[in-house]
């Protein structure tokens, strides 16, 4: 039976008619679609889509959990980027299903969408960005095999690319009950096919912060990469809202949670301001998926802020006569969680990635209005802090607008003077220009020489930045590090962004694939991410992408951008001979190349690879941002230390 319907599974759809039942023509649909489209179920087949196969598999075990039957998930990389993951729940249901005659465990995996469909006690709140389930990672993977403890039995299914290839049987006995998921991603599928442990640990971290008391565990089983950690928290969002603060000083102590729910929708916020910070950091999740781009819950949880701390400041008698404080104010230093589960949860955006529920904006400002008000009535020195820095972020605002206009007005009579280190392009139509804001001294001098002048401008950029987080708008107009970088572009920043004024619709960001590097990146992507977000929305933001290996054979030069590519020139080099020399040497630093290697390997637009970066990606900068600019400096240095390495491709 086992190879009848593998031979079923790969018959060609025309071949109608044949003695099997017409539910099964539609597995074999189902799979197939997902094979030519895989885009539509995870989103993508690069990188992230590579990822979102084990978000897809551990969302199950979180159902389980939030159904109350598991609380310990473990995630495991295997040498060759397989993934294994396991939970202790009641394992899937083996039993013969009524509509296929055939064993629940093998339909799961089988059926698109079949996830949840059987049992029906649970409460399904989790779920990908696309609501799929395992059958899609079945189908994108080369192999996967599912083992179930349940009964007493261990029961096992077999599968490759989405073909059953060993039907469901008993391999043995058990005490425990649970699932346990292996899958190795089709190399065919995706455009690589290695795991980073970084972006897996940090999802698993985020998972275990939303559902409190779930224990997570996570290990890199590849020789030479072990890595593991165990993740578990009480306290669930409140840990995440003190995880995300830990480098700042807290304004009050306390975490402030709320939470409430109604009909079958609930809602949890948790809060807490910094003294020394002056930017908002809102974290949202709806179903336990990132909201990256808002939604109704976020909108809810504005509105009733700043009604809230508006009645309060005037009930408490903390503002004096008229005054008031607006929204930016009253988010100033502020770090919100806010996780909602729904039903039907409607996820809208260009990226999906915004809840479009309008319930949700009464729920949660429904919670904030209650649970806050209680708050700051119970604990007015409290109370006290957060408005009194609402009241200094207001006044700051004021002066900023102030200082503006001053400089407005200053543009007006003098006309704008380009900075002094820009060497601009002949070209005036922006949309045929270039500017590369590159890292160091010597780069700069390479990238001058280098370049094509007609439409490429150099701007150079050196010494520690500007430290963003503690700058208000105010400092960042004067600063020096930044402000050619503001005149450059031409198009302002904040309130004031004029993208017709832009003067180049490439902004293209050249760094080392270093410390400093990564640095200099994640703050120019901080900086346009906050003041500058048309630029990263529209696309004019890219970071190039200098080679990291150099080969010489006799008078040929080539270079390589990864280990792989520098291994795969260097056989091409050899053309089969292992006696044939090939010289091989890291680039250092973009100082370290010649103004005409530069040009051929990074700045020729026939020859050179640029990244565009996306929201995700200034999101990201703008995160890890947060986490390395509190006060306390040790955390900080071991992270970017930790990290600098895979900031080469910007994959933080
Ligand atoms: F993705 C997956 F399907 F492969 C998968 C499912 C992967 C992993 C790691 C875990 C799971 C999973 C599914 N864990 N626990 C469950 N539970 C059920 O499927 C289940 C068990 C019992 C009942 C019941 O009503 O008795 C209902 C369900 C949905």
């Amino acid at each position: 039976m086992a190879e009848e319907r593998s031979e079923l599974n790969e018959m060609n759809t025309t071949q109608t008619d044949h003695e099997y039942g017409a539910s099964e023509i539609q597995v074999l649909e189902g799979l197939e679609a997902v094979r030519k489209r895989p885009g539509m179920y995870i989103g993508s087949t690069s990188s992230s889509g590579l990822h979102h196969l084990v978000y897809e598999i551990v969302d199950n075990a979180i159902d389980e959990a939030l159904a109350g039957y598991c609380d310990h998930i473990t995630v495991e990389i295997l040498e060759g980027d397989a993934i294994r993951v396991t939970d202790n729940g009641r394992g899937v249901p083996v039993d013969i299903q009524a509509q296929t005659g055939r064993p629940a465990l093998e339909v799961v995996y089988t059926v698109l969408h079949a996830g949840g469909k059987f049992g029906g006690g649970g409460y399904k709140v989790s779920g990908g960005l696309h609501g799929v389930g395992g059958s899609v990672v079945n189908a994108l993977s080369e192999w996967m095999e599912v083992r179930v403890h349940k009964n007493g039995q261990i029961y096992e299914v077999k599968f490759s690319r989405g073909n059953m290839t060993q039907e469901m049987t008993v391999i043995g006995t058990t005490d425990k009950t649970g699932t346990e998921v292996v899958f190795k991603p089709d190399p065919e599928m995706f455009d690589d096919t290695v795991y980073d442990y970084e972006t897996l640990h940090r999802r698993m971290r985020e998972q275990a912060f939303l559902n409190a008391g779930v224990h997570i565990f996570i290990a890199d089983r590849r020789t030479g990469r072990e890595a593991e950690e165990s993740m578990h928290y009480e306290g669930g969002i409140r840990e995440f809202v003190t995880f995300i603060n830990q480098n700042k000083t807290p304004l009050h102590e306390q975490v402030i949670y709320m939470a409430g729910s109604r009909d079958d929708s609930m809602a949890e916020i948790a809060m807490q301001y910094c003294e020394d910070s002056y930017n908002e950091i809102i974290v949202s999740f709806a179903n336990n998926v990132h909201t990256p781009e808002g939604g109704m819950h976020e909108e809810g949880l504005k509105r009733a802020l700043t009604n809230v701390l508006n009645a309060y400041g005037k009930k408490a008698g903390i503002f004096k006569g008229e005054e008031k404080v607006s929204g930016d104010d009253c988010r100033e230093g502020l770090t919100c969680v806010i996780s909602v589960k729904l039903t039907e949860a409607q996820f809208e955006g260009q990226t999906k990635a915004k809840l479009g529920n309008s319930e949700m904006r009464t729920l949660v400002n429904a919670v904030v209005s209650d649970k806050l008000e209680q708050f700051l009535d119970e604990n007015p020195a409290v109370g006290k802090a957060i408005l009194e820095k609402a009241l200094m972020a207001n006044r700051a605002r004021e002066a900023a607008r102030k200082a503006r206009e001053n400089i407005r007005r200053k543009n007006a009579l003098e006309g704008s003077t380009l900075p002094g280190k820009l060497s601009d392009c002949n070209e005036r139509d922006p949309a045929l220009t270039e500017i590369y804001i590159v890292e160091g001294d010597s780069a700069g001098g390479s990238a001058k020489q280098g370049r094509d002048s007609r439409f490429q401008a150099i701007l150079p950029l050196w010494g520690k930045m500007l430290n963003v987080e503690k700058a208000r708008a105010d400092k960042i107009y004067g600063n020096d590090k930044l402000q050619p970088v503001i005149t450059a572009l031409g198009a302002g920043l904040g309130e004031d962004f004029d993208e017709s004024k832009l003067r180049y619709h490439k902004v293209i960001i050249m760094a080392d694939a270093d410390v400093d590097g990564s640095h200099i990146r994640t703050l120019l992507l901080t900086f346009f991410f906050r003041f500058m977000r048309p630029l990263i929305e529209r696309g004019y933001v890219y970071a190039a992408v200098p080679p990291l290996f150099k080969l010489v054979r006799g008078k040929t030069t080539r270079v390589a951008f990864s280990e792989e590519e520098r291994d795969a020139i260097s056989k091409e080099m050899r053309g089969g001979n292992p006696n044939v020399k090939v010289d091989i040497s890291r680039f250092k630093g973009l100082g370290e190349m010649d103004y005409e290697e530069l040009w051929e390997t990074t700045m020729d637009p026939e020859r050179r690879t640029l990244k565009r970066i996306t929201m995700e990606d200034a999101v990201k900068a703008d995160a890890i941002f947060n986490l390395l600019m509190g006060e306390k400096v040790e955390p900080r240095r071991e992270y970017i230390e930790r990290n600098a390495f895979k900031a080469v491709n910007l994959d933080y």
